[in-house]
């Protein structure tokens, strides 16, 4: 009885009837589609990613450039010669001069499944608790029980001016055990970009995650294993340095998904298993 809040909220096995007739919908499920799919392709070896950080099960990779002239990582290169740095400039993800590389995450965790860590994920009841970058969450509008709209403000980093997002997020299953939530920034005339102290930046996130169980048997807490793929790409909107961004998000992003997946772990211990 005491868990049948948390249980009625859980992700719906359904996309919401009020969902798809709202005015984002269709922006909603096409870039959700997407990011879904892209999500579960693999890294691994594959061309285009590197590793840049591992710890147990969690390995992270970033976007890298074709044609590599043998550097093994990016964010360190802050003090290497002008000559070299002008070859180097043309292998990092930038644009107009700002770094946007796509992050990649993979991930596994026993014992809870894909649709509690979605739950935790896309529920804002939670986020002060996992979220660290996080300054101030507003709550812009309740599209329904599968997708919201977010403002959020995030802690200033020296030398850098503060940065705020305004996005859905949106939550669904999808066939085998799935379920993922997907951020994506959008406008609202009530939360207008660059107004104050903040510079507006554009996020697109998916987290989206797999449970398996030993075939045969019913999922329990001692089976289950979650897989998760976590993408992110991040547009700061303005100028900062890519020295000191890169820099954050090496330290920021394994922070965030080891503090994220040890959470729902503590959180779910002693409650009934979700499928
Ligand atoms: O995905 C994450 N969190 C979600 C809920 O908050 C949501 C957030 C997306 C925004 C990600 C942007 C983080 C950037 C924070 C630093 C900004 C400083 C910029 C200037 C620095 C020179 O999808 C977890 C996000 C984990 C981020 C490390």
């Amino acid at each position: 009885a005491v868990h049948t809040r948390d249980q009625v909220e859980l992700p719906p096995p359904t996309i919401d009837n009020r969902l798809t007739v709202h005015p984002l919908w269709t922006e909603i499920d096409r870039i959700s589609t997407e990011q879904m799919q892209a999500a579960f392709e693999g890294v691994g070896g594959e061309i285009g990613w590197q590793l840049f950080a591992e710890e147990g099960d969690m390995r992270m990779y970033r976007r890298k450039a074709y044609g590599a002239i043998g550097v093994q990582d990016s964010y360190s290169l802050d003090n290497i010669s002008p000559g070299y740095a002008k070859n180097l400039k043309s292998q990092e993800m930038e644009v107009d001069g700002m770094v946007m590389d796509p992050l990649k995450a993979m991930h596994k965790v026993r014992g809870v499944s894909a649709r509690e860590m979605c739950h935790y994920f896309f529920n804002p009841r939670y986020r002060y608790e996992w979220e660290t970058t996080l300054e101030t969450m507003t709550i812009v509008e309740e599209v329904s029980s599968d997708a919201m709209v977010f403002h959020q403000t995030f802690k200033r980093i020296w030398p850098a001016s503060q940065r705020d997002a305004l996005f859905w997020s949106h939550v669904r299953a999808a066939p085998g055990n799935t379920y993922a939530v997907i951020n994506h920034s959008t406008t609202n005339q009530e939360y207008p970009p660059n107004s104050g102290a903040c510079i507006r930046l554009f996020v697109t996130v998916c987290l989206a995650c797999r449970s398996s169980y030993p075939a045969g048997e019913e999922p329990t807490r001692e089976n289950i294993t979650t897989s998760i793929a976590y993408c992110s790409t991040v547009n700061p909107g303005g100028w900062a340095p890519a020295g000191v961004l890169r820099a954050v998000y090496k330290r920021e992003y394994p922070k965030f998904l080891k503090r994220f997946t040890g959470y729902v772990a503590e959180q779910c211990r002693d409650k009934p298993l979700a499928i």
